[in-house]
């Protein structure tokens, strides 16, 4: 096989008594024979509690009888009863211990498997299965994956190996397919985009002959999984495909073409969900081109697909890349607000605009995208990115999600109550069904999936918090700990303490007070403070002998006022300016006193030499965990963190030298600076 198991790891032995004493599994559910989801439960509990706690299930159909057939303490010993129940949410699940037996009851066979994997981190976690009684449904409808991969076999922006659903332009369907989704649906995931938003060549062809046999087979791996396959589009298809002169949206021409495409699409893929697509941004097609608006792209497609029950996802990302850094009112952050906000609620009910979660592209801090309870007639979901891009590209590690509970209890104040992003996206604030989040996807083909084997904990927590988004991240941390590497304490406490603190650590010694961007261009990866400073692309610091910052109060670009009060105010006003975003809404003197009571110089010069030191202490840590992790594992791991090290000091001193050259003030504890 090759690549690992990761939290379905089954090889893994646990103790746990309760589940040892169980040896067979009762399914109590008209024709599960014929439903995929359900036979998938059952082989998934056979292998997981044969595996992990040696006991043997036998499989009992018992259709037609009442829950009260099936006998605690029976002379077979006891069960697993999987049930449906009425009345229960779209899959949501009870799974509850009842003398001595495990019960696992919901509405759909979504929930049976949701509820089969749960039952399954439990064992693992070797937790009491008898006092069971977990009654969950998840919070928001769509929970999907972005993949960025390309028929080439390359990942734009990946960093773990190379497509597992792509290779030399064809398309694979194999074991490990199967796997993926497993794993995905393991935690919750319900859809997955499987190819790039930039969308050229080949790709272009997926919705055609050339493929749809195969794009059929890989959604009907998905489909046993709970998973709804989504491909992103060429928007410009009718001109390339179809040899139309226009992909004018309101040419009936083009609307006749899609809404053929569409009807064979549909037909030949019954498990697909619908469409993204990324149009007008970084020089891919769209409707601007024909003076159209983004609603009469967005609804073109919608109308195509709306027969099939086709949802479109129109993404929000689309600025200027083509700007000139002399230009000082022209502001990208605005841009994703400027094009969208005047559209809100010309949208159709099939769309859904996706909103990444911040208004630049996934720096290590931004503010919440103020499209994000600005719209409020329109469908919305929210965009992160688990590859870590701009955030050590799977070599460091950062486990995001401590930033993304911020986003998601940020309080937008669209609304008196229920204003949250998470509200928002849970579909609460404005009553919508057509909402999630989506995660641009970290995993490629190698053998741990994700690079740096703990950067699975973002893999793994984003599908935990977009199906249960009020765990904290600490508890998200520690299951995956947990289900991951087993039940050692003192395994539980250091990796606990390496993903909690990475994130800060990344922080500290990359880009200060939430001002971004100083890495090498293209590539993302390491410094290059003026890497972007001259650059057509929109993403300026603006440092000069004095200060540093971008104006963005309602003296520069007024991207301030486009959030909702009070929150305007307070990011209008430096003095009221959180200090983690200081460097985004204001240019501000290097001697300027952050609430912190240090001046912004010295807090340059601070958190760059306290960030290397946390990196330090992350890899001493590290250290003592040899011999009580998987050997292969730690050695992985070992030289990420080596890496780490070394690039933390690269950082350091390439921001601090940079400073103090441009400053000429001295670091006030006298450390060395270059
Ligand atoms: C897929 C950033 C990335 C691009 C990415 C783009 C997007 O600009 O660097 O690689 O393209 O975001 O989100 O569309």
């Amino acid at each position: 096989m090759g690549y690992e198991q990761l939290w379905l790891d089954y090889t893994r032995k646990v103790s746990c008594k309760e589940a040892e004493g169980i040896s067979y599994i009762c399914v109590k559910i008209q024709d599960a024979k014929q439903d995929a989801l359900i036979a998938n439960s059952v082989k998934e509990l056979q292998e997981a509690f044969l595996g992990m706690a040696g006991s043997r299930l036998t499989l009992r159909q018992e259709c037609g009888q009442d829950a009260g057939a099936v006998q605690a303490g029976n002379a077979d010993g006891h069960s697993i009863c999987l049930a449906f129940r009425e009345g229960m949410k779209a899959e949501a699940y009870h799974l509850f211990g009842e003398k001595g037996d495990i019960v696992i009851e919901a509405s759909d066979s979504r929930g049976i498997l949701y509820g089969t994997f749960d039952l399954i981190r439990q064992v693992q976690m070797e937790n009491s299965l008898h006092t069971l009684d977990r009654f969950k449904a998840p919070a928001m409808p769509m929970r999907m994956l972005n993949h960025w991969d390309n028929m080439d076999g390359s990942i734009e922006r990946g960093y773990s190996g190379e497509s597992f659903f792509f290779e030399k332009n064809e398309i694979i369907v194999n074991d490990r397919t199967r796997d993926y989704a497993r794993l995905a649906a393991s935690v919750g995931i319900n859809a997955v985009v499987i190819n790039n938003v930039n969308v050229k060549d080949a790709a272009t062809w997926l919705i055609t002959d050339r493929y749809l046999d195969k794009v059929r087979e890989l959604s009907e791996v998905f489909a046993e999984y709970g998973i709804r396959l989504y491909m992103s589009l060429n928007y410009a298809a009718p001109m390339e495909l179809g040899q139309l002169d226009s992909a004018d949206p309101l040419s009936d021409e083009v609307r006749d073409w899609w809404h053929k495409r569409m009807e064979t699409v549909f037909g030949r893929i019954p498990n697909l969900g619908g469409f993204l697509i990324k149009a007008d941004s970084e020089g891919r097609p769209g409707p601007f081109t024909y003076g159209r608006t983004h609603a009469d792209g967005a609804n073109m497609l919608a109308d195509a697909a709306a027969p099939y029950g086709g949802i479109i996802i129109w993404r929000c990302f689309v600025y200027n890349c083509m700007q000139d850094w002399r230009d000082y009112r022209t502001d990208r952050a605005r841009s994703g607000y400027d094009n969208f906000i005047g559209q809100d609620g010309m949208f159709r009910d099939n769309v859904i605009l996706q909103i990444k979660n911040g208004p630049m592209d996934f720096q290590v801090r931004e503010p919440v995208h103020p499209l994000l309870g600005g719209l409020t007639k329109t469908n919305q979901m929210l965009e992160v990115q688990i590859a870590q891009e701009y955030t050590g590209q799977q070599r460091h590690l950062c486990y995001l999600i401590p930033m993304f509970k911020q986003i998601l209890q940020f309080r937008t104040y669209a609304r008196e109550e229920e204003d949250t992003v998470m509200d928002i996206v849970s579909g609460r604030t404005f009553g919508q069904h057509n909402c999630g989040m989506a995660a641009v996807a970290n995993t490629g083909n190698d053998d741990n999936w994700t690079g740096h084997d703990m950067a699975a904990a973002n893999w793994y927590g984003f599908g935990r918090l977009s199906f249960e988004p009020e765990l904290s991240a600490e508890e998200i941390a520690r299951e995956w700990i947990r289900v991951t590497y087993g039940n050692d304490e003192q395994v539980e406490e250091t990796l606990m303490f390496l993903l909690m603190s990475s994130w800060p650590a990344y922080e500290s010694y990359t880009s200060p007070l939430g001002i971004g961007w100083m890495v090498t261009p293209d590539n993302h990866y390491g410094p290059s403070v003026d890497g972007y400073e001259y650059s057509r692309w929109g993403t300026y610091h603006r440092a000069d002998h004095w200060g540093i910052g971008v104006d963005r109060s309602h003296e520069g670009t007024g991207y301030a006022l486009l959030y909702r009060e009070p929150n305007a105010s307070v990011y209008d006003d430096r003095e009221k300016c959180p200090d983690e975003l200081l460097l985004f809404f204001h240019h501000i003197p290097y001697t300027w006193k952050l609430r912190s009571g240090k001046t912004v110089i010295q807090h340059i010069y601070d958190s760059h030499f306290e960030g290397v030191e946390a990196v330090d202490e992350m890899a001493e840590q590290f250290e003592k965990l040899q011999g009580k992790l998987p050997d292969k594992a730690y050695r992985r791991m070992a030289g990420r963190f080596m890496e780490q090290k070394e690039h933390a000091r690269e950082w350091r001193d390439q921001i601090n030298a940079y400073f103090y050259r441009k400053s000429g003030i001295i670091d006030e504890k006298g450390r060395k600076i270059y």
